[in-house]
């Protein structure tokens, strides 16, 4: 395949779609293609120097006279800036709202006719249902574009019925980076931690928003906790923080539940882990339960949105039903009180990964979908 020139537009510091745009660029740089960010900020995984890796940074003017800063005219404008100056091959941009159509609009203003795939990540839908007067905007985001993808067949079905695109829509699934997220000695952290060598450890990682139902998290681990000697790490933070905290306290279980914060090198504790948790009540992937699963952590998750699509009942986790601690936490104890059953679900687990996730097998994909278009143009 001919070395490409291409350019990525996303949120970069937003949850798994910032991640995944950004490890997508990583891939294609090590693969010799050439890769421009376009973005409000520097991709924050971008951690080394890549010498064919550019970073274009998008400056909104804040003149008085405009009462909200035009950050999607300005993103537009660098897009046509980009296309023109670097000759760019196509446009890979996270999100149709507002980066399909900002692409659409940059496109436009640099006369080009350049090739435009924009992968859904979930929030469009989102913001869809918190306000519905941007459905036409998504529908052209999606409809102008020149190939869609969603991060889940839950999410592609969900697109099409929310927002009626006339537009195919493909799974590609999302994955990782193998070389940060796989089986490791995590060293002495258990210790560290204060964590019992016999003492098991459940682990759930998220922005801490109302959507995750982190309290689903505490009310599950509560029932365990009295059965098994088991800590519960708590990773990441956000709004809710509060009130699980006091949940926490009411509970009387604060001396087993360890609030981390934000954290960044999460294989180490994934490798400490015995079992994670993710009881959303929306999750349109579920980013946090491959890289478990990568590191050969079984997962119990709500059976909605995407989930299903990663956790395989009784092969590498369980599904329950949305609210039911109860069902988790059963099948939580059974888990952890049985090797057998435990070894060989961090089997399926790192099987799913290898076989249906492998980062290799995603970016052929996405190579696949680039080198049809340029074929097509
Ligand atoms: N994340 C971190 N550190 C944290 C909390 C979350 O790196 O403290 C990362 C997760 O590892 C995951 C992403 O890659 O944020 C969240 O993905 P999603 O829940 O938006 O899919």
């Amino acid at each position: 395949m001919r070395k490409m020139k291409i350019g990525i537009t996303c949120y970069p510091t937003v949850g798994g779609s910032g991640i995944i745009a950004t490890e997508l660029g990583k891939m294609l740089a090590e693969q010799g293609h050439e890769v421009h960010f376009i973005t409000s900020s520097t991709p924050f995984r971008l951690n080394r120097m890549y010498a064919n890796i550019f970073s274009h940074q998008v400056d909104v003017n804040t003149y008085s006279v405009f009462q909200y800063p035009p950050y999607d005219i300005a993103l537009a404008t660098k897009i046509a800036e980009v296309i023109k100056n670097e000759k760019l091959d196509l446009l890979h941009v996270h999100y149709a709202i507002p980066h399909a159509v900002c692409a659409i609009l940059g496109r436009d203003m640099a006369k080009s006719d350049i090739g435009i795939v924009t992968t859904l990540h979930g929030t469009d839908i989102t913001v869809l249902g918190a306000d519905s007067s941007l459905r036409e905007a998504i529908r052209y985001g999606i409809e102008g574009s020149d190939v869609v993808t969603a991060v889940s067949n839950s999410l592609r079905d969900q697109t099409y019925e929310l927002v009626g695109a006339d537009k195919r829509i493909e799974t590609v699934y999302n994955f990782v980076d193998e070389r940060e997220y796989h089986v490791k000695d995590a060293g002495r952290l258990k210790q560290e931690l204060g964590i019992g060598e016999n003492e098991k450890i459940l682990i759930h990682v998220s922005n801490f928003r109302n959507v995750k139902r982190v309290e689903d998290i505490v009310e599950t681990f509560h029932k365990v906790h009295g059965k098994v000697d088991a800590k519960l790490l708590l990773v990441g933070d956000g709004p809710e923080m509060g009130r699980i905290v006091q949940l926490v306290n009411k509970l009387g279980i604060e001396e087993d539940v360890l609030f981390l914060g934000k954290r960044d090198n999460l294989s180490e504790l994934y490798n400490i882990s015995d079992l994670k948790l993710l009881m959303s009540e929306k999750e349109s992937f579920g980013l946090v339960l491959l890289e478990a699963m990568a590191c050969g952590v079984p997962c119990i998750g709500t059976a909605v949105g995407g989930m299903p699509e990663l956790i395989d009942n009784g092969v590498n986790g369980y599904l329950v039903e949305l609210g039911d601690t109860e069902g988790a936490a059963a099948q939580a104890l059974q888990l952890l009180t049985d090797p057998e059953e435990h070894a060989r679900l961090v089997q399926g687990a790192l099987a799913t990964v290898q076989q249906r996730f492998h980062s290799t097998a995603i970016l052929g994909e996405y190579l696949g979908i680039y080198s049809r278009l340029l074929e097509k143009g």
